[in-house]
């Protein structure tokens, strides 16, 4: 079949829209119908070229809801007309990661996925006879997508396509950081460096569980109203600090805070992140993506004194379990989204989005079909 998609044909160039080739779904696959898709700043950081993993020409997007359209031999768990959200960490239930009960990072596609091609190690994407290949196993900027089963979570039907789609990745990530990763605590002091399409929902989760203090970080003195909105108690703006913004931020917390967390990709913020954790317990929860070649640093002392360094990706969540309640979540209104989606656009209209997010005037654009 064809399908109008949003392709990524060079690093740094903007996105071409275009008609490519689609082949249906082999076995144990899904064609989705992508209804709506968010933008997150992962598709820019891998269209900039900054990705290890980053592969041209693909269709990006990561972040997307739709209806199943047809299933390969052997699907199971959904049927045509099914709302799903595509999941770029997977839920298999079978490999040794999901079943160890420690961590969402399902292990059964995630070698194919990362070379940009289905589990049978070929695109369904082409374009006048080339591969185009596939993203994070999702490829939400076309219109249609195909998927395997083990990547797809089965919504409620009644959830808005262009408001749940946030939940394929930012709302999940954030909240599912703080509940799921971190675990805090009622009570608890939080510090969010990076108030984003990511760190917003952060600041979320953790007023959602009865933290108390609730700090902001972030270089852009906008995202001050954009926090409270969202349960931040404080805002710094790092800039504007006399001094050294750790010891700003210790004394602000009698000590460091008991939680932080890194939503801005930038391995200076992660060591300030770290370094602004309560000695004895603190610990900082790095999200943020970094670019390739890029690494963390601090004093081995850090760690000495109790500090945790962690990491999360997709907010610990297991995709096929935990994303419809999320979505009960956000329907039953225990979550915000509309608010975070400033902006709505055509797919013709998608590079504006990424203009958007660099100038920091967007939370999430989202691209309706
Ligand atoms: P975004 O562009 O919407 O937000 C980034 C925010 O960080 C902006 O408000 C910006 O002003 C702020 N910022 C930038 N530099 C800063 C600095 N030096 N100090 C303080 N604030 C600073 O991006 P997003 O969509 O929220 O994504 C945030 C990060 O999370 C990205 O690196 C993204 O790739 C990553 N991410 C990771 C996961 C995961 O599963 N681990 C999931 C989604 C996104
Ligand atoms: N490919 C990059 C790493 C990118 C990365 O860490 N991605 C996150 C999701 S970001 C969503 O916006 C993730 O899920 N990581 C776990 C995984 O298995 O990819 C690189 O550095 O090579
Ligand atoms: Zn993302």
């Amino acid at each position: 079949m064809k399908t109008r998609a949003a392709v990524a044909f060079e690093p740094k160039k903007p996105l071409e829209i275009v008609e490519l080739d689609l082949e249906g779904p082999k076995a144990s696959e899904v064609l989705v119908e992508i209804m709506a898709t968010g933008i997150c700043h992962t598709d820019a950081y891998t269209l900039d070229g900054l990705d290890s993993e980053g592969l041209f020409p693909s269709v990006l997007g990561h972040e997307g809801a739709g209806i199943v359209r047809e299933v390969g031999a052997g699907v199971t768990s959904v049927a045509p007309g099914d709302h799903v959200i595509p999941l770029y960490t997977p839920e298999c239930r079978q490999c040794k990661s999901c079943l160890s009960g420690k961590t969402n990072l399902c292990t059964a596609i995630r070698a194919t996925q990362g070379q940009g091609l289905m589990p049978d190690g070929t695109s369904r994407f082409s374009y006048k006879g080339q591969t185009i290949h596939h993203y994070m196993g999702c490829s939400t900027f076309s219109n249609f997508t195909v998927l395997p089963e083990i990547a797809v979570a089965k919504i409620r039907e009644d959830a808005p396509f262009e408001t749940s789609c946030y939940i394929g990745c930012g709302v999940t990530t954030g909240v599912g950081a703080v509940t799921n990763t971190a675990k805090v605590e009622p009570g608890a002091n939080v510090i969010v460096f990076g108030l984003g399409g990511i760190g917003l929902n952060v600041l979320q989760g953790a007023k959602m569980v009865g933290a108390d203090k609730i700090i902001g970080v972030d270089i852009n003195d906008d995202r001050e109203e954009w926090g409270r909105k969202f349960g931040m108690t404080h805002f710094v703006n790092p800039a504007k600090v006399d001094g050294d913004i750790v010891q700003f931020l210790v004394e602000l917390t009698d000590g460091g805070a008991d939680y932080t967390f890194d939503c801005t990709g930038n391995t200076d913020v992660m060591r300030q992140a770290l370094e602004a954790c309560h000695r004895g317990w603190g610990e900082s929860i790095i999200i943020g993506v970094a670019e390739a070649g890029k690494e963390i640093a601090t004093r081995p002392f850090q760690l000495v004194t109790g500090r945790v360094w962690k990491g999360t990706a997709f907010g610990g969540a297991r995709g096929r379990t935990d994303v419809p309640k999320i979505v009960d979540w956000y329907m039953n209104g225990k979550i915000a989204i509309d608010p975070m989606i400033t902006h709505t656009l055509s797919l013709e209209e998608i590079n504006k989005g990424f203009d958007l997010m660099h100038a920091g005037e967007s939370i999430r654009s989202v691209v309706v079909y």
